[in-house]
């Protein structure tokens, strides 16, 4: 962890009491003016910490931050987050955080979250828009034992696990849309990047990251007619901790059902929680384009398409426009 982070949650740990600067000194094992210029900056970054001579410095305690603290306080789970939490106030991207630990034996139920992401990554070479303490950038280490084809499902298992804890935030409406984003009103509020390891026929591992536009007021141009947040569709802010655990929470729950169960509860949600179904589409892959009316999601998480001459079309990674 860096200098600045673990500073950061020196203060949050005081939980709103004062901290002096000797201590933090002596905790960091660092100068005074590194402690200075690392205040300085989390300031100028618009983190709310106060600071008063004699005294020392204090984190308003009502700052929404997602440091471990926060996330593993009535955290109900077994597994996921209940290891490491390995937390940033700023990286390039979450998913290549996870992949380089998962790569190194990190386990499964490890988080990496940060409050920011310099290079937040989408599918292909897609950037994902990740503003300071806006969204929820958070990626999750998996080891399922499936074979790599059925790969897919986790994708849509965490979109299963992300709209259900959307559903119990009021007045926000939400669709899935296959095969990784949520959408309220029809615009791209969550998107799930699945990565994974494969060694033959076995996953290593898979890294599941999720970008979840909680606060964020404003997006840039290019952008803006096409993504939303909680923030934009229900003119609330949320606590974006309380939304995060109960998306592990959720995650865990369906990850369970489909190691002991297998996939078909899952596919039975997704298809209640999703406004495709019969619907016309044309879905760009790859190396072609297909369109067709959406029959079904197959076992493996594909999307089965009926096409004009009757045929069907199996797909199994693409984007979705509907016709
Ligand atoms: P995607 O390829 O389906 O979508 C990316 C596209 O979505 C972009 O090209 C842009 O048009 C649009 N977009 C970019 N930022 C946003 C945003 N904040 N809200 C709505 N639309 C946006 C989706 O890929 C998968 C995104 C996963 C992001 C998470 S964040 C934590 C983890 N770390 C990381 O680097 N990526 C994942």
């Amino acid at each position: 962890m860096t200098t600045r982070d673990e500073l950061l949650i020196h203060l949050e740990e005081a939980a709103g009491n004062w901290v002096s600067c000797e201590s933090l000194c002596d905790k960091l094992g660092v100068s005074r003016s590194t402690v200075l210029k690392h205040i300085s900056r989390l300031k100028d970054d618009g983190y709310a910490i106060e600071s008063v001579p004699d005294k020392g410095y204090v984190l308003r305690e009502s700052f929404d931050l997602l440091v471990p603290r926060k996330i593993r306080e009535g955290l109900q789970t077994e597994v996921f987050g209940k290891k490491d939490i390995i937390y940033f106030t700023e990286i390039d991207s979450t998913n290549l955080k996870a992949k380089g630990l998962a790569a190194s034996g990190a386990p499964e139920g490890t988080i990496v979250i940060s409050e920011k992401q310099a290079k937040g990554r989408g599918r292909k070479t897609r950037g994902w828009f990740s503003p300071p303490r806006d969204g929820i950038y958070l990626s999750l280490i998996l080891r399922p034992n499936i074979a790599p084809r059925s790969a897919p499902s986790m994708t849509l298992l965490t979109a299963v696990a992300i709209a259900e804890t959307l559903l119990s935030v009021p007045g926000l409406e939400i669709a899935i849309k296959w095969p990784n984003d949520i959408l309220a009103r029809g615009k791209k509020l969550a998107g799930i990047l699945t990565e994974m390891s494969t060694t033959g026929e076995r996953i290593d591992y898979a890294v599941v990251g999720l970008g979840l536009n909680v606060n964020t007021a404003r997006f840039p141009d290019e952008i803006k007619d096409r993504a939303t947040s909680i923030l934009i569709e229900t003119g609330q802010r949320v606590r974006r901790g309380t939304l995060a655990k109960e998306y592990l929470k959720w995650h865990e729950e369906y990850y369970g059902v489909f190691q002991r169960i297998g996939f078909e509860p899952i596919r039975k949600r997704w298809k209640e929680l999703t406004n495709i179904m019969g619907q016309q589409v044309t879905v760009e892959t790859i190396d072609r384009e297909y369109t067709g009316e959406v029959q079904d999601i197959d076992d493996g998480g594909a999307l089965i398409l009926r096409d004009e001459t009757g045929g069907y079309q199996r797909v199994i990674f693409g984007d979705v426009t509907l016709r």
